[in-house]
């Protein structure tokens, strides 16, 4: 009898897993080229397609000693500074963009090298949807205009 109540209970966790995601995708995720010891950013488009929102909490990589959730704001002297942030908001039927000088995921203290043409898994943690791994290439920054 305990048996079977927990194949019950596992076959039920398997499936909202799924459904849930099914309903995020990580597009085109990119890393920037970086030292060991130095930080390296990672970005990418992250689109809801469900009808319920969800939120950002964490973002899990191997090489490096701390990964932050970062934004860009304008300083007064209209520098640009970037800040941690405990999460970020994905909109039901919404789309946020991790792009540079923007919303990123800051990689601090590289344990290797990150080569252009390398790429590497990371996870992002949502709240609801839970841990959802993606693959980044790592390529340039793109030109300043
Ligand atoms: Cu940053």
């Amino acid at each position: 009898m305990k048996k079977l109540i927990l194949v019950l209970f596992t076959a039920g966790l398997v499936c909202s897993q799924t459904a849930n995601k099914t309903q995020l995708s990580i597009n085109d995720p990119w890393i920037r080229p970086a030292a060991q010891g130095a930080n390296s950013a990672f970005f990418f488009q992250l689109e809801n397609k469900g009808d319920k929102a969800d939120t950002l909490i964490a973002v899990k990589f191997a090489h490096s000693e701390v990964v932050e959730l970062h934004e860009t704001f304008k300083k007064e002297n209209d520098m640009m500074g970037m800040r941690a942030v405990k999460f970020v908001a994905v909109p039901a039927k919404g789309a946020v963009v991790f792009k540079p000088r923007d919303l990123h995921i800051m990689l601090i203290g590289l344990t290797k090298d990150v080569k252009i043409g390398d790429s590497y898994e990371l996870k992002l943690v949502f709240k609801k949807a839970g841990e959802i791994k993606t693959k980044a290439v790592v390529r340039d920054m793109p030109k300043m205009k």
